[in-house]
């Protein structure tokens, strides 16, 4: 270790806002990410949003509003729900963005040059939904992947000679073997390739919502070939400033559902090959994520955010179940019920309760210090056989890992949990606290010694998957920041005699039955509002996405979480403007009445500190005349803290109150949503009262 290690998602359709499925990917690749930043690695994450093609524009259309619009409210709602959940992606790229054009443009010039483009003309099926030509079937078909009717094209395209690649794809897939993970994939895709390959059109001619081709702009590049792009796109490929690209390139892992592996793993290496540069190291489908049976999916209509079960068990909770409840690469079914049980069991009556009767323990009995274990007549082979096991533990967790059996690594690290909670309860260690003598005391302090190592043990190689919890269990066994863990370095017995215990916390407290209620109830609520929405709206019924989700994505897209910094344009389209029916407002403007409905206000900051355990978030109390409030905000790593005490700012007062990290937000702050960089807060060249209205 000690590398570079470069991860990506894939980049999200902005044709609805994120769910849990979506939530998945991003999460287990942050999760691998910071398993990689804890080894030593020089690490980058990348994720982004998807905005061309044919389906985004007719979603923006059924929405009433124009694609760009309409990309910029759902690509910040992505990038707000990943905020939400700390996620720690180091760049954000949406294709939209001049960065990204330029590099598609460079790839597809450096591929032309080299011979594999050419025009033709293609008649044949389309399906907008996948974006995909469907050569296999004849007019009026439906598309074999999703069963949506094709559309018929005729068209004059450009076309990418992917038929000179199937040799070279066969020989990759069978001189790597792990190129393609799992191996029911890389096989699907091998035995894809080997029926033979037929060049790929590459351009559409009959839309322009896309990246125009270089030198003939009546064209504009296959929304795949831009999407794909990004991988290399972001670091810097077509750019003047090579250096990240040529740091990072090849990527170590692209993570994708296996929806869209012929996509990576037969057009994207052929086209890399085709530009003359290195492939990715590796990709990993994983399966999807079903809820009652189906796939989570926004067009289903069955979806789960991310953000109910974040403010009601926290990510961490969130976390855990998916990593996990799922074995990665299989499908694997989400319930609120599953969520809970799995949280009770394994987090609240296991980590925590672990964390919270050792640390209380130590604190009572041994004035907050770990006390120091017997080596003599208080040790019993019990304490051996722990710290075998633990050694066992952090080489079978990481080695589990490292493949990407999430599952099994934390179900070993928690066999290791159960393993603690049976030695305590044996060794009773409130008992012995109870006594005077001196080899009760050596034995309570050996015991809880003990305890409190293999503690340690968990949280560090936990961390990755749940970063907040265990970084509160690390600094309330007096251990600083967690972040500051070098893996490779971790051992038993590396808990030092007499170190002083933080405060000590509950850090998973048990969840009852309301909480199930209140998830479901909260749900339920977003999914009823959309369809409502959709019955009021004018779907254009177009096949890509039916008419709930066109009509949910403009209801949500409008809103961006509270936490966050929202867009100064995002903040003035009040969700529920797309409820109501306003003849005659032009496409994608709203009436007056619907912007006075937001009650803009100046305020000064009194106080401002970091939320703990949230690197993003900052509490912050502004004054706004009549009232001071409490507010979250998503620009910790923007403005620190001092800077803001006594800054104006101007906040939507009237936005309904949500818990973020269990603080009540009252009020957003406006600020600009920068693409690539960090938010700047909305201020004002003159000097303006505290509590002056915006309109
Ligand atoms: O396909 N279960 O974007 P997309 C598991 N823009 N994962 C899920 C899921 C579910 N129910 N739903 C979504 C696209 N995902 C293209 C990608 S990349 C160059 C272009 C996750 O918005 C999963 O990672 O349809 C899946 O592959 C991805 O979201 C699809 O997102």
């Amino acid at each position: 270790m000690g590398g570079k290690f470069y991860i990506t998602t894939p980049i999200y359709y902005v044709n609805a806002r994120p769910h849990i499925g979506h939530a998945y990917t991003t999460i287990a690749c942050d999760t691998i990410a910071r398993r990689h930043r804890m080894l030593g690695d020089d690490t980058w994450f990348l994720t982004g949003t998807d905005e061309h093609g044919q389906k985004i524009e007719r979603a923006a259309q059924g929405a009433g509003k124009t694609p760009q619009q309409f990309a910029d409210e759902v690509s910040n709602a992505f990038r707000a729900s990943w905020d939400y959940l700390g996620l720690s992606y180091d760049d954000f790229i949406r294709t939209t963005s001049d960065r990204h054009k330029k590099g598609v443009q460079a790839l597809w010039s450096k591929i032309r040059d080299n011979g594999y483009i050419h025009k033709g003309t293609y008649t044949g099926q389309y399906c907008v939904f996948d974006e995909l030509y469907v050569d296999a079937v004849g007019p009026g078909a439906p598309c074999p992947d999703c069963g949506r009717p094709t559309e018929t094209v005729h068209e004059e395209n450009y076309y990418f000679k992917l038929s000179a690649f199937r040799d070279k794809l066969i020989d990759l897939y069978t001189s790597q073997p792990d190129f393609i993970r799992p191996e029911t994939r890389r096989n699907e895709v091998l035995s894809f390739v080997s029926g033979g390959l037929r060049d790929l059109s590459i351009s559409r001619s009959t839309f322009s919502w896309g990246i125009p081709v270089p030198d003939d702009p009546k064209h504009v590049i296959y929304v795949w070939l831009d999407a794909l792009a990004n991988y290399i796109t972001a670091i810097g490929y077509g750019s003047p400033d090579q250096s990240r690209y040529e740091k990072y390139w090849p990527a170590d892992v692209h993570m994708i559902g296996k929806e869209i592996v012929r996509f990576h793993c037969v057009y994207w290496p052929a086209f890399l090959m085709a530009a003359g540069l290195p492939l990715p190291k590796g990709i990993t489908a994983h399966g999807w994520l079903l809820f009652e049976e189906n796939k989570m999916s926004k067009s289903r209509g069955n979806i789960v955010r991310a953000e109910t079960i974040v403010d009601v068990l926290g990510t961490d909770a969130l976390r855990y179940f998916l990593l996990r409840e799922i074995v990665f690469g299989q499908d694997g079914s989400f319930s609120f019920d599953a969520l809970v049980q799995r949280y009770n069991a394994d987090l609240a009556n296991g980590l925590g309760n672990l964390a919270s009767r050792t640390l209380t323990m130590i604190t009572r009995y041994f004035k907050g210090e770990v006390p120091y274990p017997s080596h003599t007549a208080a040790h019993s082979p019990q304490e051996d056989v722990i710290a075998v096991a633990a050694a066992k533990t952090i080489e079978e967790f990481g080695s589990c890992f490292d493949r990407f059996q999430f599952s099994r690594a934390l179900e070993i690290a928690w066999t290791l949990v159960s393993a603690v909670d049976k030695y305590i309860v044996e060794n009773e260690p409130w008992a012995l606290g109870e006594k005077q003598d001196e080899a009760s005391r050596a034995r309570l302090a050996t015991v809880l010694y003990t305890s409190a190592e293999a503690l340690r043990v968990v949280a560090a190689l936990a961390h990755p998957v749940m970063p907040e919890a265990t970084a509160k269990i690390w600094s309330q066994l007096g251990l600083g920041d967690i972040r500051k863990v070098d893996l490779t370095q971790l051992r038993w017995g590396q808990l030092r005699l007499g170190t002083k215990l933080g405060e000590v916390q509950a850090v998973f407290p048990r969840a009852d039955k309301s909480a199930i209620e209140r998830m479901q109830k909260m749900e339920d609520k977003n999914n009823s509002g959309a369809e409502a929405v959709a019955a009021a709206g004018t779907p254009s019924g177009g096949t890509s996405v039916p008419p709930p989700v066109q009509a949910r994505a403009a209801a949500e897209a409008s809103s961006v979480a509270a936490g966050e910094a929202s867009s100064a344009a995002s903040s003035a389209a009040p969700s529920a403007s797309a409820k109501k029916t306003v003849p005659a407002i032009p496409e994608g403007k709203i009436a007056i009445d619907d912007f006075v409905k937001i009650d803009l206000r100046v305020a000064q900051v009194k106080v401002a500190e970091r939320v703990k355990g949230a690197d993003k978030l900052l509490r912050l109390e502004v004054d706004l005349g009549t009232e001071v409030r409490q507010l979250v905000a998503g620009i910790a790593e923007a403005y620190t803290p001092e800077s803001l005490i006594g800054r104006k700012v101007v906040i939507v007062a009237n936005l309904a109150p949500r818990k973020l990290r269990g603080l009540e937000s009252n009020g957003m702050i406006v600020a600009a949503s920068v693409e690539g960089g960090n938010p700047v807060l909305a201020s004002f060249l003159e000097d303006v009262p505290v509590g002056t209205r915006l309109k």
